[in-house]
């Protein structure tokens, strides 16, 4: 029996240490957390303990190429080099006859390793294939602060132990980040911090908050000119902070005043107290810690409401008192690990929002998918699913069987996070150590370099920045990102702190926090957070959509079933439209119609519905058939939560 140290490498906020034990036969028999990390300390959640059983099950062993029609799973087994034949011929014949552009290369985070996940990269930037600009998740909020920050990261989570209160915004943290919110605990435990939780439902968050608050789905921006007008007129403001570290302050105080209290009120749906409450609480704070959520950001409006929230901490005189994501935090060259400056071929990016109709539209002819299952994650599902069935090459390159194998005519097994040596950064926190290979690659699995590597040279790819040592690249990428050793220590087995940016940098033009920003100005967006609601016609409702405990996207549901396709109604909305409970109902907007579950609960207020994000419904369709493919203004962020459904009994 050995124990080996490794990460977890899951699109997760944690990145935990983990230690894995291996038996003398070279099997995994036990997942850990290791107490050696001040913010994951010691205990994993319900994924990571399943993690033991679900290495072996649902795996793709072999390569595998469709005999049957699609959606199937009908494949016969093949060897590696007959798959990289046919991927090869393929992809060169998709070249010649319909030019580079025609290939999409369309991954995701499913393994965040740097090499599973960003090196690869380096053979489709060589080829100059189409490309998406990875905006499913977070990019709309970071790209938001950015306009005001210069970068958008923000406080470290060893600091959630010196603040006195605590707001989770949007963010339902017990569930998608169970070791900040373990953090949080202990700041109310060691020091009396007051926890908050602002979410329009009754969040796992919410219920175990000292206090909740529910603004109408979208409406935080006026939440927020409501908290901020209180913090002016009760002289809650820093004015030395302001007056010295930012900019365009007047401004915003102009747009702040414009907010009366019953505007706020008619917008947010919460009366003045609550809204006074909150101000309340961040005026008598010394040291308060605001953290944002994505779930906070996929709406319409969404980047807007993470810039609005932003600013309440900075007026209270904190540098950088929020946290959204630390992924830019950190002095490591993604850029270089992707090889994204490398070709001259300019490969183009294409919106991954919007991705459906174009797929659908047969603007590819091959695509290449990785650590993604887009065929359930992406919105509009059914022009997706519809492109991905007819002209289009498909390969995926997965760990295990999913929803998007259905439509692949080529499926290559991937080894999981324990059977390759990878390095994982984490989006939130500052400790890295080297994810080492823990167990043997299961059946013919193959990692993403080898398999980069391979089709390189089938396809006879001569640039040495895709043929390179993967390991001396990154050692070149980490130049200068440690605080306390070398790459060459990491790969000796050494845990190390990455090195931060200050946080009162401010990268913008005046190198000031600016609350009226003049990059938002020169790019044409509105230079200061805007309010826009979602507006549901008669008889509409808006459905919610949010991580749950037992998956990651859609992971695991061969150790815990399907992810429930079960929607939350409010007690008054169930009885209007006759809903007793117990039955099925069917969820419909012009994009689509899905049958699900009903629960009657008081968590989600009177007009909103609620349901676990990524389900298959009882009719087998995917609950994206029913999300929309509009982008947000900036940067085409996702609008997931400002989805508009009926509901038909
Ligand atoms: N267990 C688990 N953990 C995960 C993941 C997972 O799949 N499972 N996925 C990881 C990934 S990729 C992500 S992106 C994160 C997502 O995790 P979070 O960042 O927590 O985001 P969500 O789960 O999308 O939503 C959080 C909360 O936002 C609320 N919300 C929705 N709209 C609004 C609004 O307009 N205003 C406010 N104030 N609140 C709103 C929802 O009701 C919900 O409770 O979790 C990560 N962690
Ligand atoms: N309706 C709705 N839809 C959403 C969201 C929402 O809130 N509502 N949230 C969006 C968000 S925030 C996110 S992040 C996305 C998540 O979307 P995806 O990234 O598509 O989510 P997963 O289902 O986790 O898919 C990851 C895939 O990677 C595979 N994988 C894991 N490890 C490896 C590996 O080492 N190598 C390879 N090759 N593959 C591997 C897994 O088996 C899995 O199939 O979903 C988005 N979709
Ligand atoms: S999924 Fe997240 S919380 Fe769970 S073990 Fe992995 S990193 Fe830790
Ligand atoms: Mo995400």
């Amino acid at each position: 029996m050995k124990t080996v140290k490794t990460m977890c490498a899951r699109d997760c906020y944690d990145s935990c240490f983990i230690l894995a034990d291996v038996n003398d036969d070279g099997g995994l028999v036990s997942v850990k957390g290791d107490p050696d990390n001040p913010i994951t300390q010691g205990f994993v959640c319900p994924r990571g303990k399943m993690d033991v059983s679900r290495v072996y099950k649902n795996r793709v062993l072999y390569p595998q190429i469709r005999i049957g029609n699609k959606p199937g799973r009908q494949f016969r087994r093949t060897d590696w080099n007959e798959a990289l034949e046919t991927i090869s011929g393929k992809l060169q014949e998709v070249i010649k006859t319909h030019g580079r552009e025609s290939v999409l290369l369309l991954d995701y985070s499913g393994n965040t390793g740097l090499l599973s996940e960003v090196y690869p990269h380096r053979l489709w930037n060589a080829l100059g294939a189409s490309r998406t600009d990875g905006a499913m998740c977070s990019k709309s909020g970071k790209t938001g602060l950015a306009l005001h920050y210069g970068e958008y990261y923000g406080l470290q989570p060893e600091s959630l132990l010196d603040r006195d209160l605590i707001v989770f915004w949007g963010f339902n943290a017990p569930v998608s980040s169970a070791h900040l919110w373990a953090l949080a605990l202990q700041a109310r435990k060691q020091r009396g911090a007051t926890i908050i939780a602002i979410d329009p439902r009754c969040s796992e968050a919410a219920k175990h908050a000292d206090l909740h608050f529910q603004p109408k789905p979208g409406s935080d921006t006026a939440l927020v000119m409501g908290i901020c007008r209180i913090l002016i007129q009760k002289n809650y403001l820093a004015h030395e902070f302001i007056e010295k570290y930012t900019l365009g302050f007047d401004k915003l105080e102009h747009e702040i005043m414009s907010w009366s209290p019953q505007r706020v009120e008619t917008e947010t749906g919460l009366d003045w107290n609550a809204v006074e409450t909150i101000a309340d609480l961040y005026g008598k704070s010394n040291m308060s810690a605001t953290l944002m959520g994505i779930g906070l950001q996929k709406s319409i409006n969404g980047a807007d409401l993470v810039r609005a929230v932003s600013f309440i901490p900075a007026l209270r005189g904190l540098h950088r008192g929020f946290f959204y994501s630390n992924s830019d935090a950190f002095f490591i060259d993604n850029n270089y690990i992707a090889g994204n400056s490398f070709s001259n071929l300019q490969p183009k990016t294409v919106s991954q929002v919007a991705l459906s109709q174009r797929v659908r539209d047969g603007a590819f002819k091959f695509i290449f998918i990785y650590g993604m299952n887009p065929a359930l994650t992406l919105p509009h599902q059914s022009a997706f699913r519809r492109g991905l069935s007819t002209d289009a090459f498909v390969v995926v390159h997965d760990t295990h069987w999913t929803g998007t194998a259905d439509y692949a005519d080529v499926v290559l097994p991937a080894p999981t996070f324990f059977e390759k040596q990878d390095i994982v950064v984490t989006w939130v926190h500052r400790h890295i150590r080297l994810s080492p290979r823990v167990i043997k690659p299961l059946g013919e699995s193959r990692d993403e370099v080898w398999l980069m590597h391979e089709l390189a040279r089938k396809l006879g790819v001569q640039e040495q920045w895709v043929l390179a040592d993967p390991w001396k690249e990154l050692e070149k990428a980490f130049e200068g990102a440690f605080v306390d050793g070398t790459f060459q220590d990491l790969l000796a087995g050494k845990t190390l702190l990455l090195k931060l940016k200050p946080p009162d940098r401010y990268n913008t033009p005046s190198g000031k926090l600016e609350f009226y920003s003049s990059r938002a100005l020169e790019m044409g967006i509105a230079p200061l957070p805007r309010h826009c609601p979602v507006k549901p016609g008669a008889g509409e409702f808006i459905l919610l959509n949010s991580a749950v405990r037992n998956y990651t996207g859609t992971q695991f549901t061969e150790s815990y079933g399907p992810i429930p396709a079960v929607v939350t109604i409010n007690p008054a909305d169930a009885a209007r439209l006759k809903i007793t409970g117990n039955g099925r109902v069917k969820l419909a907007n012009d994009l689509g119609c899905v049958e699900v579950g009903v629960e009657i609960s008081d968590a989600v207020p009177g007009g909103v519905l609620w349901m676990p994000r990524l389900s298959v419904c009882l009719d087998g369709k995917p609950m994206n058939d029913l999300t929309s493919p509009i982008t947000q203004v900036i940067a085409s962020g996702p609008t997931f939560n400002s989805t508009l459904v009926k509901l038909i009994v």
